[in-house]
């Protein structure tokens, strides 16, 4: 599974990674979205901006005073004033937090965190009622664990679980969040792999909020390892290879 990327880890990577989009023969993509499709498209050779994801730190829930701690794949929100003060939420024991970043992707106007979590499968329970349930017992892997997208994020009055996804078809790695199509809201950015590969690569999808969970607004079939999100021009490119 993969790890979460410390911040200074992720600008080595993208530098890294922008650096061999440079200088390697190997065919550089540019996606920009346009009306919620990808599409190759022109990238202007200067004055761009790599999109970092933002890093966790107090003020970006609303909360001047909560701060993020991530370890060992569990997350915790605490009070940043000290190891005295309570925790406010941490992520249950059973879940295995592999990814976990800061956007406001239900369009609330506040942040939340978005992460990938990874626990045990549990099917439909209606499906034990149904002639024919099992219908998402793929959705796991030979481990017995499925992968999920949950938001937790603060409520007015305490933090919570905003969203959660049930089992996802195919799991996803390298999560980021960027308003791809101008329109003032982000999306979600993903590399959707397969249960059980060896092979950390994917195809490149994108996720939007449609008010009361996730909808498929595009996937690009491939086997993309990396990507990076860069702005130019006041437009937004996926740089793939
Ligand atoms: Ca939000
Ligand atoms: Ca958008």
């Amino acid at each position: 599974m993969l790890k979460k990327l410390t911040k200074d880890m992720r600008r080595i990577f993208l530098v890294s990674f922008l650096a061999i989009l440079t200088i390697s023969p190997i065919q550089t993509r540019y996606w920009s979205s346009d009306e919620g499709e990808l599409e190759i498209s022109p990238f202007p050779d200067t004055n761009w901006t790599v999109l970092e994801p933002l890093s966790f730190s107090k003020m970006d829930f609303g909360i001047d005073t909560d701060c993020v701690a991530y370890e060992n794949e569990k997350i915790e929100i605490k009070d940043c004033l000290g190891e005295s003060h309570p925790t406010k939420w941490k992520s249950p024991d059973e879940w295995n937090v592999t990814e976990a970043i800061l956007a406001d992707l239900n369009r609330d106007d506040r942040n939340e965190l978005v992460m990938v979590v990874w626990r045990a499968f549990k099917p439909w329970p209606i499906d034990k009622f149904l002639p024919h349930g099992g219908r998402i017992n793929s959705f796991q892997d030979r481990k017995g664990m499925s992968c999920h997208l949950i938001l937790v994020g603060w409520d007015g009055k305490k933090y919570r679980e905003l969203w959660a996804g049930s089992s996802l078809i195919d799991p996803i790695f390298d999560i980021r969040a960027a308003d791809l199509d101008q329109d003032d809201n982000q999306e979600l950015v993903a590399l959707e792999g397969q249960y059980d590969s060896t092979n950390q690569s994917g195809a490149i999808t994108v996720w939007e909020w449609s008010g009361f969970g996730f909808r498929l607004q595009d996937r690009v079939e491939g086997k993309f390892s990396n990507y990076a999100i860069v702005s130019a021009n006041q437009k937004v490119w996926i740089l793939s290879e």
